[in-house]
């Protein structure tokens, strides 16, 4: 007999069926949600029941941010937070963010495999984007997929991001709080200090603190963060070791409440919101003008200049 292999039948979903199972936290509903997003099938219905039921929801996700070069730990210390944090019964979903592109489509292997011994656990979701939309800029997916999870009740939405161009400080913006994991022998990590990031992070969690060149770098730390007004805390820890994260989470979840009380937690979602419109809004022109430059006639006698104004002209831009 042909086709001897029955293939599990795909369940057929309508939108109010996926978006009643999202806010369950099922995990067919949240799979189907995101998958339903990144095709841009749901780009205004189904997020605008997510946006307006996030609104309106008592509970808010911590959604944090861990930034730092490579090679830091960043991707161990997710896994360990996340053990911690399951144990404790929290709902712990990750977004890594892929610095890859989206033609290659690198998948953060290392993560996957990082996380492998947690799973299956429903309490627990990982998910990997790129983080350059098709056309440029920033992927607006990312920012919808934290929407998305903080429907599915997750207590903590954490992003994993590398590096230090401007990028990743945009996405640095998507979350509550952001902490830059550093590790001994600063290397690379001047370039954070260079960069203007330590200024922007809550939290420099100090890794590897079980390698004895760790105290020196916290020493060059503490007094560089002196010379920073506002300047972050450091909190020290190692990964490998799983020492220093119950004290980091209770760190995390201070800051958090603190940030909810004082109201600055309102303004920096605000100010999220406020980019992720800007960012749809360069993704959607961005595809409009790359099928544009890609199909356009070309007439070298031309400037360019001229084309692109009346061009967007055309298109209705008062420009
Ligand atoms: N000694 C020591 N090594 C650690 C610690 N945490 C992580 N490592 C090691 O550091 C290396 C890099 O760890 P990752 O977690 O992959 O680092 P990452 O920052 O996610 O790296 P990228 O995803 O490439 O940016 C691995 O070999 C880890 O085993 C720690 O606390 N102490
Ligand atoms: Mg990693």
């Amino acid at each position: 007999m042909r086709n001897k292999v029955s293939k599990k039948k795909r369940l057929v979903l309508t939108e109010e069926e996926v978006f009643r199972r999202l806010i369950k936290g099922d995990e067919v509903g949240l799979a189907r949600a995101l998958s339903m997003i990144y095709r841009e099938e749901a780009s205004s219905s189904l997020l605008s029941r997510i946006y307006a039921y996030n609104a309106e929801k008592k509970e808010k996700a911590k959604i944090i941010g861990i930034t730092g070069a490579g090679g830091v730990g960043k991707s161990t210390l997710i896994s360990v937070l996340a053990e911690t944090l399951l144990k404790e019964d929290k709902r712990v979903g990750v977004i890594a963010v892929d610095p890859s592109s989206p033609k290659t489509g690198g998948a953060l292997l290392g993560d996957r495999i990082r996380l492998q011994h947690l799973f299956p656990n429903s309490n627990l979701f990982f998910r990997s984007f790129s983080s350059r939309g098709m056309v440029g800029g920033i992927n607006p997916f990312i920012f919808d997929a934290v929407s998305v999870l903080e429907a599915a009740s997750f207590d903590y939405i954490i992003v994993e991001t590398l590096g230090i161009g401007q990028d990743e400080i945009d996405i640095v913006h998507m979350c509550d709080l952001t902490a830059l994991v550093i590790a001994p022998g600063l290397g690379d990590d001047v370039q954070f200090l260079k960069s203007g990031v330590i200024e922007l992070v809550d939290l420099i969690v100090m890794n590897k603190a079980d390698l004895p060149t760790a105290s020196k770098t916290v020493g060059i730390l503490n007094s560089y963060t002196r010379m920073v007004e506002n300047h972050p805390d450091i909190v020290k820890v190692s990964a490998s070791k799983k020492q220093g994260i119950r004290e980091l989470i209770a760190y995390i979840d201070n800051k958090w409440c603190e940030l909810k009380n004082t109201g600055q937690l309102v303004e920096r979602r605000t100010t999220r919101w406020k980019f992720q419109v800007g960012n749809w809004m360069r993704y959607i022109v961005g595809k409009k003008i790359h099928g544009f430059v890609e199909r356009g006639e070309v007439k070298p006698k031309t400037s360019p200049y001229e084309i692109a104004i009346s061009t967007l002209r055309e298109w209705g831009c008062e420009v």
